[in-house]
């Protein structure tokens, strides 16, 4: 582990807010452990285990269902760590994936009957190394087949150059946390104005209301961050997903307490009706549709 990363919370307080039957925790990651999923060598940060049996354990004690397990950098493009996860979860866990251009079908194929349902493509600098848009465009159009969806990981600043690339992106496309958008600003600064309009524009992209406890500046409870969340779930309620965030990878300013995340939920989704669409029928769409009954 880098000697200046915090991990996740060893005690987190019970949530206020009781989810719904059924609700979904749609972006979460498993690391580790490291002596059986190796970090990338190619990585920019090394994180704290944070092995499947703890995430399972964390998805119960905060009164949820099921995750959405999303690959992180530190394990580059073996996806090893996340299959065993969507294997070991009783078909309560699908996966979001990063791939290369050299996947082959074999490899894809394997990922579908763990669980996997997308492909991540991250445009954080401090997290990658960049790759080619043309590399991006040919594995959307080969997961595009399988069914599978593309989350997307970018800060504000670089959204009007991505917008034309991701109005290419053929499938539903996630755009995580929120676009990254600077708390300080406000949601009427053209930056955040900006990201609306993306939503507004194309009905395939979607967001998470995620992550605000790395959006803040003033820290928890996130009142800072309450009104960007809140705003797309008023615009846009059928295309918004939640989740957690754990283990909270390069957090710097605290370490995250689950709790308090979850009492976020009903500040942002303030009706029974958007909780539900939030934790359960929107994420059940794009994971699990087949389970869907309407
Ligand atoms: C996140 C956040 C981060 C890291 C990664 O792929 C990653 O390493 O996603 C981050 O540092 O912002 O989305 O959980």
């Amino acid at each position: 582990m880098d000697p200046d990363y915090l991990p996740f919370h060893p005690n987190p307080s019970k949530p206020k807010f009781k989810a719904p039957a059924g609700a979904v925790d749609a972006h979460c990651h498993v690391f580790g452990p490291a002596d059986m999923f190796p970090y990338a060598p190619e990585r920019k940060y090394t994180p704290c285990d944070a092995p499947k049996e703890k995430l399972f354990a964390l998805r119960d004690y905060l009164g949820f269902s099921r995750n959405v397990i999303v690959q992180a950098s530190c394990h580059g493009r073996n996806n090893d760590a996340l299959v065993d996860a969507l294997k070991s979860s009783h078909g309560l866990a699908r996966g979001v994936a990063v791939v290369g251009a050299d996947v082959t079908d074999e490899a894809l194929a394997a990922m579908d009957a763990a669980g996997v349902r997308a492909v991540r493509f991250n445009f954080v600098k401090r997290l990658v190394d960049a790759t080619p848009k043309e590399i991006f465009l040919g594995i959307s159009e080969r997961i595009a087949k399988l069914g599978w969806h593309i989350v997307v990981y970018f800060e504000a600043p670089d959204l009007e150059d991505l917008t034309p690339f991701l109005k290419q992106l053929p499938t539903t496309v996630v755009v995580d946390h929120m676009g990254r958008p600077d708390v300080t600003k406000g949601v009427d600064h053209p930056d955040f104005q900006r990201f609306l309009s993306l939503l507004s524009e194309n009905e395939n992209i979607w967001t998470k209301v995620s992550c605000p406890e790395r959006l803040t500046v003033a820290g928890p409870p996130y009142d800072d961050v309450i009104a960007f969340g809140r705003t797309l779930v008023e615009h846009f309620p059928d295309r918004v997903l939640w989740g957690t965030d754990w283990p909270h990878p390069n957090m710097k300013s605290h370490v995250p307490d689950e709790g308090i995340l979850v009492d976020v939920i009903p500040r942002i989704a303030v009706t029974a009706a958007a909780q539900q669409k939030l934790l359960i029928d929107n994420p059940m769409r794009l994971y699990w549709p087949e389970e869907q009954i309407s």
